[in-house]
Order: C-alpha cells, then sequence, then structure tokens
C-alpha cells in the first residue's frame, strides 16, 4: 500500500462548533501522521482559487461564501493509502448520506456546511497541501 498525503481542512463550521480537537482526534486515532497544521482566514479569491474546479456549479458562490466565512484548519496527514482513508472516515459530502459513524455523519448540519474536506487524489492531495504550505512547512512526522 503507498504512502501518501491528503490535505484536510477543518472547515469554518468545525471552528465554530469548537469541534477542532474532537476531529483531529478522531483522524490520529484512524492513524494519520499530522505532518503541517495552521489556522487560516481564507479571503473570498483564495477559497475560489481552492475550490477553482468547482466554477461554474451552483453552489460555487456558496461554497466560497461559507469557506471565506470564518477562519479553517488547513492540515496536511499522511498515512499509508490516504486518499481513501481519509474520505472513509469523514464520509459522504451530502451528511443524510454520510455512513454512520463518519465525522461527517456526526457533525455536519447540511452537504454545504460538512466539517471537513478531504483532497480526491494522489494529484490533489499534493497540489491542495501546496496550496496552504511550503514544502519546507511539512515535516516528516513518523512517516
Ligand atoms: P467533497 O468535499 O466530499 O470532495 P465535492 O463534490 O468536491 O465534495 O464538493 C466540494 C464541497 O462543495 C463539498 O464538500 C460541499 O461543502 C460543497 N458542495 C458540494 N455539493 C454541494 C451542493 O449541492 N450544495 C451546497 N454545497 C455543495
Amino acid at each position: 500500500m503507498a504512502h501518501e498525503r491528503t490535505l484536510a481542512i477543518l472547515k469554518p463550521d468545525c471552528v465554530r462548533k469548537d469541534l477542532i480537537g474532537e476531529v483531529l482526534r478522531r483522524i490520529q486515532e484512524a492513524g494519520f501522521s499530522v505532518c503541517a497544521l495552521k489556522m487560516v482566514n481564507m479571503t473570498k479569491a483564495e477559497a475560489e482559487g481552492f475550490y477553482a474546479v468547482h466554477e461554474g456549479k451552483p453552489f460555487f458562490d456558496e461554497l466560497t461564501d461559507f469557506m471565506s466565512s470564518g477562519p479553517c484548519v488547513p492540515v496536511v496527514l499522511e498515512k499509508d493509502n490516504a486518499i481513501a482513508d481519509f474520505r472513509e472516515l469523514i464520509g459522504a459530502t451530502n451528511p443524510e448520506e454520510a455512513d454512520d459513524g463518519t465525522i461527517r455523519s456526526d457533525f455536519a448540519d447540511s452537504i454545504g456546511e460538512n466539517i471537513v474536506h478531504g483532497s480526491d487524489s494522489v494529484e490533489n492531495g499534493l497540489k491542495e497541501a501546496g496550496y496552504f504550505f511550503p514544502e519546507h512547512e511539512i515535516v516528516a512526522n513518523k512517516a
């Protein structure tokens, strides 16, 4: 199994609900190594840049408004099979469809405010980590 990197973002609803610690605990308990972490306030333009792949979709404005509505916590994670395992841990995009016990099922209010982001491919994991962290800020933690 390949050692992979994924980019998680604890979204503004996660921060507002004081769930940073609980979500990080679940992530670490699932075997992910935290390799970089910080709190940022994304501007609308930064959120649009991060989600550029969704430009033109009906939810793009709502999504980028939400992601720039308050602080969020980007986190670089590493683990064997990190991309798929992280998406399993967080559950489906729509919390109503997410499996019981997943982070989104337990904490998210809606498809728009769904607590956490996770990269959807190895290539995007590397690219998205670079959106928030220069390579020298990503440390080898238990890797
Ligand atoms: P993902 O975050 O599970 O990978 P994507 O399809 O990549 O899901 O969508 C990115 C984000 O856009 C979702 O996490 C969610 O916050 C938001 N989003 C996706 N579809 C909708 C929608 O139909 N309405 C509102 N927000 C949406």
